[in-house]
């Protein structure tokens, strides 16, 4: 017989199944670089301010979920509603604080917000082994728990972040960060590349089952080297990639974000599906 399931286990299987496809795997559009950044990020390689330039193409290329903040949720709402799954981001930071301030994000947003904006998600970052840790550590599990209400998987952005340390794409801090990830109870993990399919599975290995996905970074020149990041990655057992930049800053972003897909989602290669884009 079976057991009863609480309301918000089912609502956190069903929400899943809108990011994870049936494979296991995702390939989320990251859209929160005009607070994060600012809009810099958008003038290159033409000017791609208005976000409906860049949220049309990425929805029509087949994304199977965009993370941003919920100003810009409500913004762009009929571009993706029905279409593609909604990750709301619910904390941020400007590049505009003081350096010393730059190891902390804020409160951006609740999760109620992201319930009623209809998300499928939320996401939060942590700094781990930031000076703020304790700080990042008590906003994410205010996010985390009244996410467990609602029934909404949590996205952790798991960034090994901090003054003192050397080498934030070091291996060794990466799968520590991915392991406190799993720890804190993150549903899906964000996290650094760390340069080599041997590494990177070091890294998935950390996590202990939690989807571990990679992070964009800045962009490549040539679109092949991104590609070969994401090979590794689907190579090293990591669920797909959620990226920004080196699609949004590519001059055909729509073809780059269909290779992307092709590796994670077809199993193609980087050569292969590198001609999506020529
Ligand atoms: P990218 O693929 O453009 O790197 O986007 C991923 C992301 O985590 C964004 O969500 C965020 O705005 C940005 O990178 C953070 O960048 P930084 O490493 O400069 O803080």
């Amino acid at each position: 017989m079976a057991l009863p399931l609480p309301f918000s286990y089912v609502g956190k299987m069903v929400r899943f199944s809108r990011i994870l496809k049936s494979d296991g795997k995702s390939v989320i559009f990251a859209f929160d670089h005009g607070v994060e950044h600012g809009p810099k990020d958008f003038d290159v390689p033409e000017n791609r301010i208005d976000p409906r330039k860049i949220i049309k193409p990425v929805v029509e290329a087949g994304v199977d979920a965009i993370m941003m903040l919920p100003g810009m949720a409500k913004l762009t709402y009929d571009i993706w509603a029905g279409k593609t799954a909604i990750i709301v981001k619910v904390t941020s930071k400007t590049s505009l604080r003081p350096k010393e301030e730059q190891f902390k994000q804020s409160v951006f947003g609740y999760v109620e917000d992201a319930v009623a904006l209809g998300a499928d998600a939320v996401a939060a970052t942590v700094y781990w082994g930031s000076p703020e840790e304790d700080a990042m550590l008590d906003m994410w599990f205010a996010v985390r728990r009244a996410a467990e209400i609602y029934g909404l998987p949590c996205l952790q952005l798991a960034y090994p972040r901090g003054p003192h340390m050397q080498n934030w794409y070091d291996v060794e801090i990466v799968r520590y960060a991915a392991r406190a990830a799993a720890e804190s109870g993150a549903d899906l993990i964000k996290i650094y590349y760390t340069g080599s399919r041997e590494t990177f599975a070091k890294v998935v290995e950390a996590a202990c089952g939690v989807p571990v996905l990679m992070s964009g970074g800045p962009r490549r020149e040539k679109p092949i080297d991104f590609l070969k990041d994401v090979e590794n990655v689907i190579a090293a057992g990591g669920r797909g990639v959620v990226v920004g930049r080196n699609v949004f800053q590519h001059p055909k972003p729509k073809e780059m974000l269909r290779a992307i897909i092709a590796i994670v989602h077809e199993g193609k290669t980087a050569e292969e599906a590198v001609k999506l884009v020529e």
